[in-house]
């Protein structure tokens, strides 16, 4: 296969391991900390969990390995959307699991969890992964959203495991891929089955994250690839001057990519769908609140701007959410059928007319028609409005559109507005890791193997420190069930890890805050180029704003 000279020069990459972890392994001792409690329902978890609730967090450092040495046969599985980094880990894992015993082998089963299920794997060896260092995607053995939470699920992958004498599994996911790791854990250590469940946080939405875990991996590369592109278009649209550019960036409910990426670029606006939600803010609310930015604007002569929605931000509207209820209740069952013989858009409008109520009619009513018929006519397969799908910054461009044709005819806006819309999610999610993201998936897959090496069980692999150079990062493990709490999820209370959504009085958006006014009306534009791999050390090893701003700098 032919590769470019960058791929050939990442392949080469040797990625930052945390300082204590560069000695050889037999010098990788370890330190228990506290037992651990999980972050709320303490005694409903306990009772979930008691195999493996309340254990201890550990520290690896300097000092005699005294685990037991036997040999490991261990299964990754990557789990969910991609996110830069993941075949890091597995590298890192390899490494580790080579380098402690070379009779140790490691799989990968393919296609996500499917795999385990289905004893689809692969057997990794050193060419193998060579081919696959410092590398984006996940096409190394592929990924998929199979979720492992059924009791039928556990007994199918403890027999694949037992089968092939495997010791461990590693997964690399999101919240709700390492929930599920810990419910597997559990039902491991219940059984007896000897095997041990290890998870590692992947997102690129960065909604992984909390007292523990800093940062999930991703979401670093991915930023930088979206704040590279609208700098781009920032510099463009105060070239051009001529279009307000409305630009939604991915992250399926929390705003950090977009707070991220705003604090990166400082654009005109960016929308926060936590303060929306806080806030209760209407679709007209937020018309207005950026028709206002445009106008002041073009009241100084700048008809253009850039505008960052984030990509779950509807559903955090309130009068939004309501209307998506109804609808999914007006088609529920045979009304569908009803509702789809309807010949013409027309007929179909009065159906809907008659069936909502008045204040969702009165939203529905304001929402362009490209918006509306994509709510009646891209379902998911249970019939449901497919949020994610919703052109928001379409929707948006269009509310403000009309703000402004009202605000003209009684003659309080003069300018123009010429809007142009872009999604940036799936250009960022497979870009080569960033030296961060390459170092930290390494080191997050090497101190995973640490941990199985030790026979630890439901943890997750820890790296933290991470605003700092990867000498002084700190590895060690977490117990899962420390950050789980119980949640009402479809009608059942589940024991699930708490989604980070973006704190308001986090220091991220207080600085956000802070700024945004400014940035509205002025141009403040900053251009962060693209990733660098290679050169001085302020240049590539940088890390998020975010995660920067969270620890004080
Ligand atoms: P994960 O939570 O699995 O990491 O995926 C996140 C994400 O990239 C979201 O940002 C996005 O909304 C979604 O996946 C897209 O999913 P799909 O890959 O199925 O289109």
């Amino acid at each position: 296969m032919k590769i470019t000279p960058l791929q050939e020069a990442r392949l080469k990459y040797e990625p930052k391991l945390p300082g204590m972890l560069r000695h050889g392994i037999k010098e990788i001792g370890v330190k228990e900390g506290e037992a651990t409690e999980s972050v709320a329902d303490q005694e409903k978890i306990k009772e979930l969990f008691p195999n493996t609730y309340g254990k201890k967090e550990i520290t690896f450092e300097k000092g005699e390995n005294t685990s037991a040495s036997k040999k490991q046969v261990v299964g990754v599985i990557l789990s969910g959307g991609q996110a830069p980094g993941g075949h890091n880990v597995i590298c890192g894992l390899y490494d580790a699991l080579k380098a402690t015993d070379r009779n140790n082998v490691l799989y990968g089963f393919k296609g996500g969890p499917s795999g385990l299920l289905e004893d689809d794997y692969v057997e990794f060896d050193d060419e193998f992964i060579d081919a696959y260092r410092n590398t984006g995607g996940f096409d190394i053995i592929g990924s998929g959203r199979t979720k492992l939470e059924t009791q039928e699920q556990f007994a199918v992958a403890a027999e694949v495991c037992r089968k092939h004498g495997i010791t461990a599994i590693v997964i690399i996911g999101g919240d709700d891929s390492n929930t599920n790791a810990a419910v597997l854990a559990e039902y491991f250590a219940a059984h007896n089955t000897g095997v041990q469940v290890i998870g590692c946080p992947k997102t690129i939405d960065g909604d992984l994250k909390n007292e523990d875990i800093e940062c999930s991996f991703g979401f670093d590369t991915a930023t930088k690839t979206y704040s590279e592109l609208i700098g781009n278009i920032e510099r463009d649209a105060n070239s051009a001057k001529k279009y307000w550019h409305f630009i939604k960036v991915m992250g399926r409910s929390a705003s950090h990519v977009a707070l991220e990426c705003a604090l990166e670029t400082q654009p005109n606006i960016c929308l926060i769908s936590e303060e929306v939600s806080a806030k209760k803010m209407s679709l007209s609310q937020i018309a207005d609140f950026i028709a206002d930015s445009v106008a002041n604007r073009a009241a100084k002569g700048m008809n253009f701007g850039v505008a960052i929605i984030p990509e779950g931000v509807v559903e955090f509207v309130p009068e939004f959410s309501s209307l998506i209820k109804e609808i999914n209740e007006l088609l529920a069952g045979e009304k569908a059928e009803q509702f789809n013989v309807l010949p013409s858009w027309k007929e179909k409008y009065a159906f809907i007319e008659k069936g909502l109520s008045k204040e969702a009619m009165e939203v529905f009513a304001i929402l362009p028609e490209s918006i509306q018929q994509q709510l009646f006519l891209e379902r998911d397969p249970h019939g449901n409005v497919q949020v994610s799908l919703i052109e928001s910054e379409k929707l948006f461009s269009a509310l403000v559109k009309a703000k402004l044709d009202e605000r003209k005819k009684n003659g309080t806006y003069k300018g123009k507005f010429s809007a142009l819309h872009h999604f940036f999610g799936y250009e960022g999610r497979c870009a080569f890791p960033s030296n961060f993201d390459a170092d930290y998936c390494y080191s997050l897959g090497y101190n995973a193997f640490m941990l199985i090496q030790y026979g630890y069980n439901g943890y997750l692999s820890k790296i933290s420190n991470l605003s700092k150079p990867a000498d002084q990062w700190v590895a060690g493990g977490m117990p899962i069930t420390k950050m789980m709490n119980i949640e009402r999820r479809h009608g059942e209370d589940k024991p699930v890890i708490r989604k980070a959504l973006v704190e308001l009085d986090g220091k991220p958006f207080r600085y956000f805050e802070a700024n945004r006014d400014t940035w509205a009306v002025e141009t403040c534009y900053t251009y962060p180029g693209a990733i660098q791999y290679y050169g001085p050390s302020e240049v590539c090893d940088l890390t998020t704003r975010t995660l920067a701003l969270e620890k004080g700098l």
